[in-house]
């Protein structure tokens, strides 16, 4: 059986460079990787929207986020044949639109060449210009379809800079569904700091991550729908990081309440979104299983249907926090959570989860 990785990030050398050059002291604006005076030989990560407040240290990074043996062994650790690395947040979104188009070109050769180095056990979803001009955006889009490894782009949920209901994003989704490119939508920003009160920074990165991703991804999605995205591009499929956050809880919800808003479906109107969200979700939509829980897999794959869900494991994030764990826990969580999420006659399913799902529809063979 082949197992494929879907959510599994790396930052090139020459993007880890460019955070390097990015720390010039205090006040210097996140992203960037810096060292403590205390700590010399520890560099830190620090990219999320106010990790740096209040004395935040961020992350260890080391050779796990660009080195592309340390991302084979891995693979071999945990019985991963095939992945499909993408670059980890904020991508390019902190760069000026005239630096971002030539940064989006190199990362997206960069990986196409590390992918090359390994075939046929990488693949990769390019990045995306998007604070350039639209053109320079489509133009890339394009480009990636002569990339030999390249099966689509890994996008936040910021879009041209208004989100991704902003009409502005029409010509960007309609390139997108032209050339058949698969997208993964994934968070960064979360939510604002202060939902999570004055004792926030004693809990570490457990809210921002375990809830504000999440809920950054269901917040965007519910925007394109009720935005009417899906009815305008009926042919953008788009896979939700973190088995697509509450999304598949608030489905319901979410079709209910349109069904009652006097603003968009009283007196006979019938604004908003012409498809429900669950014929979007089994249509568009596809849920990775990183959501370390048999019952989250099990509302992804009732939701979108077992042929839409993906394993992944956001490798180089959440490693263990043991210096000599070799197995990831996140990772054996994960996988724990598929085996038990399906019974021994739905084993076909399981090992669609695995990897057959995404081996069919990325295409992940090589000539
Ligand atoms: O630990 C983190 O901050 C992250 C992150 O930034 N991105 C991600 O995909 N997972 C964890």
């Amino acid at each position: 059986m082949s197992v494929v990785d879907i959510h599994t990030h790396m930052y090139p050398p020459s993007y880890i460079s460019l955070l390097q050059s990015r720390y010039d002291g205090a006040g210097s604006a996140v992203p960037y990787i810096r060292t403590f005076e205390d700590a010399p030989d520890d560099p830190r990560l620090i990219i999320l929207p106010d990790e740096d407040a209040k004395g935040g240290r961020g992350r260890p990074v080391g050779p796990e986020y660009w080195s592309v043996e340390q991302k084979i062994a891995f693979m071999d650790t945990h019985n991963i044949e095939t992945s499909v690395v993408s670059l980890a947040n904020p991508w390019l979104d902190f760069l000026s639109g005239f630096e971002s188009p030539t940064w989006a070109a190199k990362i997206n050769d960069d990986f196409e060449a590390i992918c090359a180095s390994h075939s046929p056990r990488l693949f990769f979803f390019g990045v995306l210009p998007l604070s350039g001009p639209p053109l320079t955006i489509i133009a890339e889009i394009k480009r990636l379809q002569t990339l030999k490894y390249a099966r689509g782009v890994v996008i936040g949920t910021t879009g041209l800079g208004r989100g991704l209901d902003d009409p502005e994003m029409g010509k960007i989704w309609e390139a997108l569904e032209e050339t058949n490119t698969f997208v993964f939508l994934h968070p960064h920003y979360g939510l604002p700091s202060s939902v999570y009160g004055s004792r926030a920074s004693e809990y570490g990165h457990v809210l921002p991550l375990a809830l504000g991703f999440p809920m950054e991804t269901t917040i965007a999605v519910a925007r394109m729908w009720i935005s009417c995205v899906w009815d305008r591009y009926p042919g953008l499929q788009i896979l939700l990081a973190h088995a697509g956050g509450a999304i598949p809880s608030l489905a319901g919800r979410l079709q209910s309440c349109l069904e009652h808003d006097g603003h968009l479906r009283g007196n006979g109107k019938e604004e908003g979104p012409k498809r429900t969200i669950q014929e979007v979700l089994k249509q568009n939509i596809y849920l990775d299983a990183v959501v370390y829980g048999e019952v989250g897999i099990s509302a992804a794959v009732g939701l979108v249907g077992k042929d839409r869900v993906m394993f992944g494991t956001d490798h180089p994030f959440f490693p263990p926090l043991g210096a000599d764990e070799k197995e990831w826990l996140s990772v054996r969580t994960n996988y724990d959570a598929i085996q038990e999420a399906f019974t021994d006659e739905q084993d076909q399913d399981a090992k669609g989860v695995l990897g057959g799902n995404a081996i069919k529809v990325l295409r992940l063979q090589v000539d």
